[in-house]
């Protein structure tokens, strides 16, 4: 019963900040941000099934750290090196401060680059997945994802030609 209290008061906790956040910014009510931000913040459980060599959604109940990522038209994030210990559930704070449309998608190298090539096939191709925030410009949402094995991973932005201009990061679990 405590635990089930504190868990509760905990994702309360963790929720607040992002949800004062969404409602600041759309004046016009509820925009696409905020279906964004849900997409992000629901990657842990309810989707299930979305392994990658990076990890796995996260629990939102369970994030260790929160990670800011902004996005720009230069086609760089910012950080553009995040280190991780195995085992920690971080939520990745994305912001598009661009006046394009921008995407952060974790994974392997490998997946990255098979992703990639699926997005140079399908432009335009809509997808949510635990593993991928897609951002309007000026828009900011959330990916919650469990680091359980140590390597070198990525992130990059999967619109076409962005990740070629350099749109990437790394992502070191130890
Ligand atoms: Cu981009």
């Amino acid at each position: 019963m405590i635990t089930r209290t504190i868990k509760l008061l905990l994702t309360a906790t963790l929720a607040a900040p992002l949800m004062a956040l969404a409602a600041g910014e759309h004046s016009g009510g509820h925009g696409k941000g905020m279906a964004d931000m849900h997409k992000g913040m629901q990657g842990g459980g309810v989707m299930g099934g979305h392994e990658s060599a990076a990890g796995k959604p996260g629990d939102p109940a369970k994030v260790t750290r929160t990670v800011p990522v902004e996005m720009d038209d230069n086609m760089r994030f910012t950080p553009s090196e995040v280190s991780v210990k195995a085992g920690e559930t971080i939520r990745f704070f994305v912001v598009n401060k661009g006046k394009i449309p921008h995407e952060m998608v974790i994974g392997s190298t490998a997946e990255l680059d098979e992703h990639a090539e699926m997005m140079r096939k399908m432009p335009g191709m809509k997808h949510a997945e635990p593993n991928q925030i897609n951002l309007e410009p000026g828009k900011r949402g959330g990916i919650v994802w469990t680091f359980d094995k140590a390597g070198s991973f990525a992130f990059a932005c999967l619109v076409p030609g962005h990740k070629e201009a350099g749109m990437v990061g790394k992502i070191a679990v130890n």
